[in-house]
């Protein structure tokens, strides 16, 4: 059956306010239709370039301008990156995702070691993810020729919510890079954050602006947000389970061919919480005991929660075959040195700033 590209916010809301069983139902059913249930995907996070962040997301511990108790770090090296990659692949991952605290790619010296990251990785036969910020087309398409399989760059939440939460940049920006990506063999990886006091009109919001792309992302990343200390989003309650399983539900209805990621705040959730959002439809995980900068369930745990489920690490390259890597003295993308124009809204936030002076009392 052709995927439906066309979600209205009310068709999706209505989804979501589905009597429970009803809603878990339909979810696990479309979900078989287009997917092994017993079969979860398995990422690593590594962040390889810590803090420091000059953005304001609200959400976001290496915002530099929040007073949060990280501890930064420049690039990690590509022999530092490759041997985590070993570790992750010899614990059962089949993917890993490299995360760093940036606005916006820069070309130059650091972007080139990204790149040589990226071959290696892909050298190592594991998906290799990167979420680096705002991107070009030309800076896409090195990466894609270095061989990376997927560019994770979230909308986070809806259109209207998204300026309630960040002000340093818009939500076309975002919308333009995850268009960037789609020029090339690259899959996209877009998602959000529940919990950060947005409504449920807002989660359908921002359901309905990926399942509108089309083609819809690849996968999909639900997190549930991790309050941190400092940040302006500190003393948001902890997201309802029920929430975080009827998101993941509504996901897979409206995106059925995605792979659905339980992402961020699994340290909050039971393991009955977590198989109930596997029979919802999400189909992946992050593993190791640390997200970018927060905790996460230990492997072993998660290992044997799949043993307890009967559920099955995917193998790389399932979804999709493995892309080539492209030497850099072979490649045929040079930098173009652009300096694009990402906008910078400026609009107040008076939490965000709040948060700000606070850090600054407290310096
Ligand atoms: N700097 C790049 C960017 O913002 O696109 C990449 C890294 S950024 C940390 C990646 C994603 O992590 C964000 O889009 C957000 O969804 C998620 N994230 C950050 N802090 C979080 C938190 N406290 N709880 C849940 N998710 C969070
Ligand atoms: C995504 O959607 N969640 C991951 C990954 N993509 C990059 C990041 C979660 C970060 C949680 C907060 C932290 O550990 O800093
Ligand atoms: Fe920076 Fe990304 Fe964190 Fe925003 S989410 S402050 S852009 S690292």
């Amino acid at each position: 059956m052709a995927l439906k590209h066309d979600w209205t916010k009310e068709e999706i809301l209505e989804i979501y306010n589905k009597p429970f069983m009803e809603l878990l139902y339909e979810a696990a059913t479309i979900h078989r239709q287009h997917h092994d249930p017993n079969t979860v995907q398995v990422s690593t996070l590594l962040s390889i370039k810590t803090g420091g962040c000059p953005e304001d997301c609200g959400y976001c511990p290496q915002a530099a301008r929040y007073h949060t108790d990280l501890e930064g770090n420049d690039l990690m090296s590509v022999n530092q990156v490759k041997a985590q990659a070993l570790r992750a692949k010899a614990s059962g991952s089949s993917r890993v995702c490299m995360g760093a605290a940036w606005r916006n790619v820069k070309d130059g010296e650091e972007f080139d070691n990204v790149l040589e990251m990226v071959r290696t990785i892909n050298k190592l036969d594991m998906e290799v993810c990167c979420t680096l910020g705002m991107l070009t087309e030309n800076q896409a398409q090195r990466l894609a020729e270095a061989g990376l399989y997927a560019y994770n760059h979230n909308l986070d939440s809806s259109e209207e919510y998204y300026k309630k939460v960040i002000s340093t940049r818009g939500y076309q920006d975002r919308l333009d890079t995850i268009g960037n990506v789609r020029k090339t063999n690259v899959t996209v990886c877009s998602g959000g954050i529940i919990g950060m006091g947005e409504s449920e009109a807002d989660r359908a919001g921002m359901l309905v602006a990926l399942s509108t792309l089309n083609p819809q992302p690849e996968s999909v990343p639900i997190n549930a947000l991790v309050p941190v200390e400092g940040t302006p989003l500190e003393e948001q309650k902890p997201v309802p389970i029920w929430d975080m399983i009827r998101m993941v539900a509504t996901t897979r209805i409206v995106m059925p061919e995605t792979q659905v990621r339980l992402s961020a705040g699994r340290t909050q959730m039971s393991r009955e919480g977590q198989a109930m959002c596997f029979f919802a439809g999400a189909n992946s995980i992050f593993a190791g005991d640390k997200l970018l900068t927060t905790p996460n369930p230990d492997v072993n745990e998660d290992m044997e929660m799949f043993k307890m489920l009967g559920l099955n690490p995917q193998k790389a390259f399932e979804k999709k075959s493995q892309p080539e890597s492209v030497d850099a003295e072979n490649s045929k993308y040079k930098s173009q040195g652009e300096k694009p124009k990402w906008t910078r809204p400026a609009h107040k936030i008076d939490r965000n700033l709040e948060a700000q002076q606070k850090a600054k009392t407290k310096a």
